[in-house]
């Protein structure tokens, strides 16, 4: 190595530290009510006093590195690690667990699944939902009873925002066999189909990338992996997390896996305002029915309508389609939209002319 490219690498070195210094210390004072990464404003209106944790739920196949995940995040942050992988060759986790992150954030650890079923697809929406509580056992008496269905007694429960997952990330190992024999894609779709009516837009964390040696392989687990999870590359991210054999400090570990609770806290803080917003809507819509009063503000489909007057709009079959996925995503003011429009919008049936005419409006907003 010449000397130009040594003084180069001790710059990248030192420009990762920095980095690495000024997310942690971020992610350390991260209060949700004092600093949201959202706009403040957003949340002008809404009651969120009852929202004391952010709560991340993690979702995957068995041994597919959850709670690896949860510890090197522990670690990453600079709290004591006090989750540990369980060893190959058993089932790992089987109580739900909620896990220290810092003082405003927990991540859930959940039972991985051992096979694609129906069944699982109840579970992860009874945990992400709140239903199946911390400490309780993932049970799966359905495995000896057919009719059996899980959750039992929990759910009946009916838990509210402050005690549901407000954001998801699916856990999937990099070469896993089963991610490419197709096992796994019709259970992640049913999965994500369901959070995503909920208001979640869940992210994919790739483990093992140590075991990934060149780029054409982590490309190819980021295809294989988005193909099954249905997470878009921006939405994927790579881990090698610590584990018994590979326990030594790395910077660039450190700063994966806390760029990861970044961006994650966003998509929750999206989801919070999101929901609180439907509960207004539904609130509000409820106090004007017993007043036999029409809504004041400007609801969705009234936004719609003085634009296509405004702008002469004349595809209809297209707006239409436009409105029917957004009462099915259940967004119903214009705050709404405009609040989630960067993260929903190239999933919307849009033309370029409708999607130029939004965003010069909701600019003038
Ligand atoms: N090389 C490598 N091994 C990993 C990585 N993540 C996890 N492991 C190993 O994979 C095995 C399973 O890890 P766990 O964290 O227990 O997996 P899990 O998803 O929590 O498993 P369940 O709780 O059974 O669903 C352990 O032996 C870990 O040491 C990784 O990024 N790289
Ligand atoms: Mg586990």
């Amino acid at each position: 190595m010449d000397l130009g490219q040594s003084s180069r690498k001790e710059i990248e070195k030192r420009r990762e530290e920095e980095r690495l210094i000024k997310v942690r210390n971020e992610l350390v004072n991260y209060d949700f009510h004092a600093g949201p990464r959202v706009m403040k404003e957003s949340f002008r209106g809404l009651d969120v006093d009852d929202i004391d944790l952010i709560r991340i739920a993690l979702i995957g196949p068995a041994a597919s590195g959850k709670t690896s995940f949860v510890g090197t995040l522990q670690r990453a942050i600079g709290e004591t690690q006090s989750s540990f992988e369980q060893g190959t060759g058993r089932e790992g986790t089987i109580l739900l667990e909620e896990c220290y992150v810092q003082k405003g954030i927990r991540l859930i650890d959940t039972r991985g699944f051992l096979e694609a079923n129906e069944e699982i697809v109840d579970e992860c929406l009874e945990i992400v939902s709140g239903r199946i509580r911390p400490g309780e056992e993932i049970s799966r008496d359905y495995d000896d009873n057919k009719e059996g269905k899980p959750g039992n007694s929990a759910a009946t429960r009916t838990p509210s925002l402050a005690r549901c997952a407000h954001a998801v990330i699916f856990v999937v190992k990099a070469n896993d066999p089963c991610l490419s024999d197709g096992k796994y894609r019709k259970i992640f779709r049913a999965i994500k189909g369901n959070l995503r009516q909920d208001g979640y837009a869940p992210v994919t964390v790739i483990t093992f990338l140590d075991e990934l040696k060149t780029e054409e392989h982590k490309e190819e687990a980021s295809d294989l992996a988005s193909a099954v999870t249905g997470s878009s590359s921006e939405r994927t991210y790579f881990i090698a997390n610590y584990t018994h054999e590979n326990a030594k400090q790395s910077n660039e570990v450190d700063l994966l896996a806390l760029e990861i609770l970044d961006s994650v806290l966003l998509l929750a803080e999206k989801f919070i305002l999101v929901r609180k917003q439907r509960e207004k809507n539904e609130m509000d819509r409820e106090v004007m029915a017993k007043a036999g009063a029409f809504s004041f503000g400007e609801s969705l489909e009234q936004f719609f309508t003085r634009l296509k007057n405004k702008y002469h709009w004349t595809d209809q079959g297209r707006l239409e389609a436009l409105r029917k996925e957004l009462r099915r995503r259940r967004i119903t003011t214009v705050r709404t939209l405009r609040a989630i429009w960067d993260d929903i919008n190239s999933e919307l049936p849009l033309s370029i002319g409708i999607k130029k005419t939004l965003e010069k409006e909701f600019k003038r907003m």
